[in-house]
């Protein structure tokens, strides 16, 4: 992969803010660089109202988010409140081509740490969990490939940010292929099922990942991990979890889905969990899909564990993925997804996953995932 040349810098140029306000709820709503005054003040907590006046930039979208975040006292990440475990998760064995497992580096070498001390966060690395390389493993059943090494893998990344999340840090994963979450969203939802508590989870991805062995036409595992975070898939890979389903259907949606398989569809229908389709969103906008995947997430929960495929965003902003599909999402909208999870003050969980650097150009795709991490841990424009 190539460096890219301001390895440093936060790779969005249209964010100028650094350092102050970085608290979920401090920001302005979106658009609103038209509107001084009508965000929140410092510190303010994010419920309704706080936020986003009318007149705010002119986004009929702008008054957003009822009754999200609204100051419940969950948690939600915050410099002032903890500290990050950075996990890197080093695994493409659950993807059809090489080449994601480089992601976590690409991250890094983007500025990742340096922009979340920025925001004021102090990052505690957990350390690269690396799976065997595809060439010196052989990968055995083909309606599930490399099943025992990606489970390991899972079951690794799970202890260790169980652990973390036991001593108060904030887990954020960086990938690798997408079958990685089978470790880290159990991880966060048996930490909470512990405490008695319920988790959402929101998939953001140009796929629903929704494939079992019986039905996938690839055998790439990668496509099968909301499955089986929604009770799903092979044993091994449900018992990762310390109860089925590691997380509630009802709790449970994607956001942005264009690709989905034909068998796929059938099992996506069956399963209770909430597709906002690309066609859903442009026909009612990102903002109203976000609040009521939010909603989903938080009724009733501790919080919720955001995934975050980098293909749901447009190849022609996101080059360096796994599976590009076309007529995806934005670079703004990618902004916003992030910046309203941040807002919601609920966030539980963060990851970053199928970041290819084979296929990026000069490490733009990573540049923008930096971007991403940031916004969704609190960075705000103004
Ligand atoms: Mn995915």
């Amino acid at each position: 992969m190539t460096p890219g040349p301001d390895a440093t810098g936060p790779p969005t140029g249209a964010k100028g803010g650094s350092g102050a306000g970085v608290g979920p709820g401090a920001e302005g709503g979106p658009g609103a660089e038209g509107g001084p005054a009508a965000e929140g003040g410092p510190g303010a907590k994010g419920g309704p109202g706080a936020k986003g006046g009318p007149g705010a930039g002119g986004s009929s979208e702008v008054g957003g988010s009822p009754g999200v975040g609204g100051g419940s006292g969950a948690g939600g990440p915050s410099p002032s409140k903890v500290a990050l475990a950075l996990l890197s998760v080093s695994i493409d064995l659950g993807a059809g081509r090489r080449g994601v497992d480089m992601g976590p580096s690409a991250l890094r070498i983007a500025g990742l740490v340096p922009g979340l001390e920025a925001l004021g966060y102090s990052v505690r690395e957990l350390g690269t969990v690396n799976a065997s390389g595809p060439e010196l493993t052989p990968p055995g059943e083909s309606r599930a490939r490399y099943l025992p090494e990606i489970l390991e893998v899972c079951s690794r990344s799970h202890d260790l940010l169980v652990q973390a999340m036991e001593e108060g840090l904030f887990p954020l994963v960086l990938g690798g292929d997408h079958s990685l979450s089978m470790g880290t969203a159990t991880a966060v939802a048996d930490v909470h099922r512990k405490r008695g508590e319920k988790i959402g989870l929101i998939w953001v991805d140009a796929h629903t990942d929704m494939n079992t062995p019986e039905i996938t036409p690839s055998g790439n595992i990668h496509g099968m991990s909301l499955s089986v975070l929604t009770g799903k898939g092979p044993r091994e890979l449900l018992e990762l979890a310390d109860g089925v389903p590691a997380v509630d259907p009802a709790h449970v949606s994607v956001i942005g889905a264009r690709e989905v398989d034909p068998r796929e569809r059938e099992a996506v229908r069956a399963s209770g969990i909430r597709v906002f389709t690309m066609s859903e969103v442009d026909e009612r906008g990102l903002a109203v899909c976000v609040n009521e995947a939010i909603e989903r997430a938080t009724r009733g929960t501790a919080g919720f564990h955001v995934s975050f495929d980098l293909d749901v965003i447009d190849p022609m902003a996101a080059p360096g993925v796994g599976t590009p599909v076309p007529g995806g999402i934005n670079y703004r909208e990618a902004h916003l997804i992030c910046e309203k999870m941040a807002r919601s003050g609920q966030l539980l969980g963060f990851e970053l996953v199928e970041l290819n650097p084979v296929l990026d150009l000069s490490n733009r795709t990573a540049q923008l995932g930096v971007g991403l991490v940031e916004s969704a841990l609190g960075k705000s424009i103004l």
